[in-house]
């Protein structure tokens, strides 16, 4: 199909803005994009959606999502509103054990029919690809059942899923003050049958005082290396815990989080390339008062993506376009940023060098927004002006 009369951010160099312009589309690839004085004339007479102005960006892509999981966590909500805090209900066995309980009792269709429309709010706030992570399960058996579930998600949905394994998310009751034996037991025999069964495209970790050391997640970060599998991790949430450069040693594709990142960590970041994936949500949520160093990470050149860490604890929240404004407001981002964020930089997050920009040889997939400048998307606080998407060259109705 042929789109034509866009506002183009091909977000090259920027936004890399183009008025009045075209893009052909072969299949699921963009085949051209150019100002509509220049389209040439193979691409004419293909089907055409006038888009009468309208901005157009890559689709959004939301590379940090916990969006499997059963139950809700109001009460606990309610509880930090009267004074505890996120460490102390986690230690007190709330927190995220308290979704690994729920999610453990609940089958693999119910957790389907919950994460569905989790994600079609993901899709309306313009998600065209999304991360899913395991770690609400902790066994063998229940890490299994989310990958499972989140796989399933892109046979229901025309949105991309890429998957990630977490079992070393929290340590459980029945391995409580034992991490290291948590890890061989469960966290290693879980990724070695994930990837036999063809079931994750990365593994990530909580490194954390709440979860896991460096030392704990070394044989993970070894098996995922023999694996041939890219590895990320939740680093310097709540503590510094020197994670991110323990993630950047291992080649990482993220880092995420990053609230007390040290200035080691943001050269370690730099020099791997690993991406810093910040996630506004859970420092809203949490209240929390140190704001991740945005502008040492800007000053290094270490590209940032902003995503909505959608989980029921810390960041409840399924708008990419809120996570956007909150990155601007709360972190600093500049708008353009916020769009890379979710554009370029989170596709690189995700390891996927076929998304995230217009241009030809990549997936079409496409948000058509009722705005005529990007900045709008990030302005608006909770509205997303999304017009229409365009999944792999088919546009949604
Ligand atoms: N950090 C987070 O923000 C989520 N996981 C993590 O390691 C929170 C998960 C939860 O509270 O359920
Ligand atoms: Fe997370």
């Amino acid at each position: 199909m042929l789109l034509t009369h866009a506002t183009l951010a091909t977000m090259t160099n920027g936004y890399g803005l183009i008025p009045d312009a075209a893009v052909a589309m072969d299949g699921n690839r963009i085949a051209w994009a150019g100002p509509m004085a220049d389209l040439p004339a193979t691409y004419r007479a293909l089907p055409e959606h006038d888009a009468n102005g309208r901005l157009v960006t890559p689709g959004l892509i939301d590379c940090h999502t916990h969006a499997v999981f059963a139950g809700h966590r109001a009460v606990e909500f309610e509880l930090r509103l009267n004074g505890a805090s996120y460490e102390e209900i986690a230690w007190a066995g709330g927190g995220i054990l308290s979704t690994v309980t729920a999610t453990r009792a609940t089958s693999e269709d119910t957790l389907l029919a919950l994460a569905l429309p989790r994600v079609d709010q993901l899709i309306a706030s313009g998600a065209t690809t999304i991360e899913v992570k395991s770690g609400y399960g902790l066994t063998v058996t229940d890490e299994l059942k989310m990958l499972r579930v989140a796989r399933r998600i892109g046979l229901h949905r025309p949105v991309t899923v890429k998957t990630t394994h977490l079992a070393a998310h929290a340590i459980p009751p029945e391995y409580k003050g034992q991490p290291k034996a948590y890890i061989a037991e469960v966290a290693l025999p879980s990724l070695r049958d994930a990837y036999a069964d063809g079931l994750i495209d990365a593994v990530d970790a909580f490194c954390e005082t709440i979860a896991f050391s460096v030392e704990d997640l070394a044989p993970l970060f070894a098996e995922a290396r023999a694996l041939g599998l890219p590895v990320k991790l939740h680093a310097e949430q709540l503590t510094d815990q020197g994670g991110a450069a323990f993630a950047a040693r291992h080649a990482a594709l993220s880092a995420d989080h990053l609230e007390y990142l040290s200035a080691e960590g943001v050269a370690a970041m730099a020099a791997a390339g690993t991406v810093a994936v910040i996630l506004p949500g859970a420092f809203y949520t949490l209240r929390e008062s140190q704001l991740p160093p945005i502008t040492a990470l800007r000053d290094a050149g270490v590209p940032m993506a902003v995503a909505t860490d959608l989980n029921p604890g810390s960041s409840p929240m399924a708008s990419l376009t809120l996570a956007m404004n909150m990155a601007c407001t709360l972190f600093r981002l500049t708008p353009a940023e916020a769009l890379l964020g979710t554009t370029a930089h989170a596709a690189r997050a995700l390891g996927l060098a076929d998304r995230g920009r217009i241009v030809p040889g990549l997936r079409a997939d496409l948000c058509i927004w009722d705005a005529d400048h990007p900045a709008e998307i990030s302005y608006r606080i909770g509205a997303t002006p999304l017009y229409k998407r365009i999944f792999g060259g088919h546009l949604d109705a």
